[in-house]
């Protein structure tokens, strides 16, 4: 069930500037800043600045360049965040079901200590 793109959504208001967050990166296509609560010691979240409310919005309607630019930010924000080299892992959560509370895509990545295994 795809939800309609709400522009209020807290990573839009972040985007514009309107709510204040730690911003690790920034690019012509994406944002990147600290996840206000962080499960490990890098919890960082990665927006495209386009409007798609998930994945499955994101991969249908960004153009290449755009999609292109998003994973190259985020791969830029892993090395910033010192994360590069050692590890770390990426999340999305697409849709309700997947646990998905902010309608706007973004990709977590998670990293600065043992993750463990998540998947047998
Ligand atoms: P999601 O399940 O991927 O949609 O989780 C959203 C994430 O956004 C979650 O980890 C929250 O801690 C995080 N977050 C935030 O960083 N700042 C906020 O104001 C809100 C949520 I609301």
């Amino acid at each position: 069930m795809v939800v309609a793109y709400d522009r209020d959504n807290i990573f839009a208001k972040i985007l514009r500037g309107d709510l204040p967050c730690t911003k690790r990166h920034e690019t012509e296509w994406a944002m990147a800043f600290d996840d206000i609560a962080p499960k490990t010691p890098v919890h960082v979240l990665v927006v495209p600045k386009g409007e798609y409310v998930d994945f499955n919005d994101f991969t249908a309607r960004a153009t290449a360049e755009e999609q292109a630019g998003f994973w190259r930010a985020v791969k830029e924000t892993a090395e910033i965040c010192g994360v590069g080299e050692e590890g770390f892992r990426l999340t999305t959560n697409n849709g309700e079901v997947a646990g998905q509370i902010v309608f706007h895509f973004h990709v977590h990545i998670f990293g600065g200590r043992p993750l463990g295994r998540m998947v047998r």
